[in-house]
């Protein structure tokens, strides 16, 4: 396909870029960013990853990709460091990618040579990646964690999870998906899927971060319910690593 050749000589030709969305506390503070690769085409001009990254995954291209994103990400994060200025970065990880039978080893490669701490970094995994067998995928999951690597479930209520899942997982957080944030403030359901969502995630210990806020009301129902986590245009779109970087507090 045309679109996949494009990606592949965008991704060996560095035309990819990293944007950041704050990931906030109800107060605003910034306590981490969410990693969404963006591709700008001399052509095309900004294509849309909800386009390309379907794309990319039916292939290995979206293994290059996600390569390509995590090493973009930890030297970013390295230069940050640098400036004395440290942010938890979370990245997205499609299934495939993690399936790979050398991921943990590749993974490990890249940490090492950017110098980064692994504590820094939460990869950011879909019920998709649990369809397959969930204690190799325990195993995976555990092997990163050794590393230092934090999990987030994301999307969480739009695909088949169970409360098995998360209590057999090394999981640290539940991101819930924006669909259901859309609506809290006037469908009854979403309502009590996402109050059901936060009570259980905090029953279990896991941190819960709602997608998708947009407005004041949206926000006040999430932290009414005990929600303490945030992401969405409410408090700040994505960002350029500059403008991202003189927003991260600096350290002592
Ligand atoms: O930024 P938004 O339009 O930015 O992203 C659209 C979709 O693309 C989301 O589902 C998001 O998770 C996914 N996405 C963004 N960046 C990456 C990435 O680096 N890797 C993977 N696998 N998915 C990504
Ligand atoms: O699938 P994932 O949750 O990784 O996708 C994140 C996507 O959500 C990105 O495309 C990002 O740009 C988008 N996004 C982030 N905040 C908001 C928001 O407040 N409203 C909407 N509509 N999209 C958002
Ligand atoms: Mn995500
Ligand atoms: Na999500």
């Amino acid at each position: 396909q045309q679109i996949e050749e494009s990606l592949r000589q965008a991704i060996e030709n560095d035309l990819l870029y990293i944007c950041y969305q704050p990931l906030v506390r109800g107060n605003g503070k910034i306590v981490g960013a969410e990693a969404l690769v963006r591709w700008s085409d001399g052509e095309k001009g900004l294509v849309n990853p909800a386009s390309f990254i379907p794309i990319a995954e039916m292939t290995d291209l979206i293994c290059c990709l996600g390569q390509w994103v995590l090493t973009e990400v930890c030297q970013q994060m390295a230069t940050w460091e640098k400036q004395g200025k440290k942010l938890v970065v979370s990245v997205n990880i499609s299934p495939r990618e993690f399936e790979q039978n050398d991921f943990v080893e590749k993974v490990q490669e890249i940490i090492l040579n950017s110098g980064v701490r692994a504590e820094y970094l939460v990869f950011e995994l879909t019920e998709g990646v649990l369809l397959n067998n969930i204690e190799a995928v325990r195993i995976k999951m555990q092997r990163l964690a050794k590393l230092g690597i934090r999990f987030a479930l994301d999307d969480f209520g739009t695909g088949y999870s169970s409360l098995q899942y998360l209590k057999q997982l090394p999981l640290n957080t539940l991101k819930i998906d924006q669909s259901f944030v859309q609506d809290i403030t006037t469908d009854s359901n979403d309502a009590a899927i996402v109050s059901t969502i936060i009570a259980m995630a905090r029953t279990l210990g896991i941190d819960v971060v709602a997608e998708g806020v947009e407005k004041q009301e949206e926000l006040d129902f999430l932290e009414h319910w005990g929600c303490q986590l945030f992401q969405g245009y409410y408090f700040s779109r994505a960002m350029k690593a500059k403008r991202m970087g003189s927003l991260i507090p600096s350290a002592g």
